[in-house]
């Protein structure tokens, strides 16, 4: 059993003009794979071959630098993807809607703080909205390639949403204006996709009250998660 990538459910060009189809192939096909490729070396004949990469998560301050960078490369892009998509953007609804305003005030509250802690994390990481364990959403940002359920992780919880702010994402078509590419990031988030996430940890907190649950977002993430490895 090895960690795989996730399929794309879009082309690589289908972000455009938000996102080149350059650097999402470049960024797919050589920074993720080789991201997934070295985690798979790092593991392989040792105790964690075959180890869910959540709990690897959990004790990753035990586990060697490879695992935890590599790991992390494989896992937050493989959730980055899934979060995205052509004739996207606009506004999340529902319970997801009614808990970020709940937290932050308002869905332009949240957008302003999610988009400063993308743009202010210092060097190369990742921005997140994480469901803390006790229920309250939270922004924040992770260096290189950590990520909140990690034990190291100075905020922990789950992911709901998350943006890579490594140059390789997009240096070719933003050069050094990250801000830029956080603001035209907001056009292909997959609102639908991070609802069904919240509605997937509610699910798995053993919250029975899932009445807006489509089945069509349980498919397309329990299939996500169960593609994780083959
Ligand atoms: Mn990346």
């Amino acid at each position: 059993m090895s960690f795989k990538q996730a399929d794309l459910s879009y082309d690589y060009n289908a972000l455009e003009p938000y996102i080149d189809g350059r650097t999402m192939e470049i960024h797919y096909s050589k920074h993720h794979a080789a991201y997934t490729a070295n985690l798979n070396k790092a593991v392989e004949g040792t105790s964690l071959e075959g180890t869910p990469i959540e709990e690897i998560f959990a004790g990753i301050s035990a586990q060697p630098a490879a695992v935890r960078n590599n790991g992390g490369g494989f896992y937050n892009h493989n959730l980055f993807w899934s979060m995205m998509g052509p004739r996207a953007g606009g506004e999340p609804a529902g319970e997801l809607l009614e808990a970020i305003n709940g937290t932050f005030g308002s869905f332009a509250d949240f957008k302003a703080q999610f988009s400063t802690a993308a743009a202010t994390r210092f060097g190369s990481g990742w921005a997140w909205l994480v469901k803390q364990a006790d229920g309250s959403l939270v922004v924040s940002s992770t260096p290189n390639q950590d990520n909140p359920l990690m034990d190291i992780a100075e905020v922990k919880g789950t992911p709901l949403l998350t943006l890579d702010v490594w140059e390789h994402a997009y240096y070719l078509h933003y050069q050094n204006r990250r801000p830029e590419y956080v603001e035209a990031w907001w056009n292909v988030v997959d609102w639908s996709a991070v609802s069904g996430y919240l509605t997937m940890v509610r699910v798995g907190e053993g919250v029975a009250d899932v009445k807006d649950w489509a089945s069509s977002q349980w498919d397309k993430f329990s299939d996500f998660l169960g593609k994780l490895t083959d």
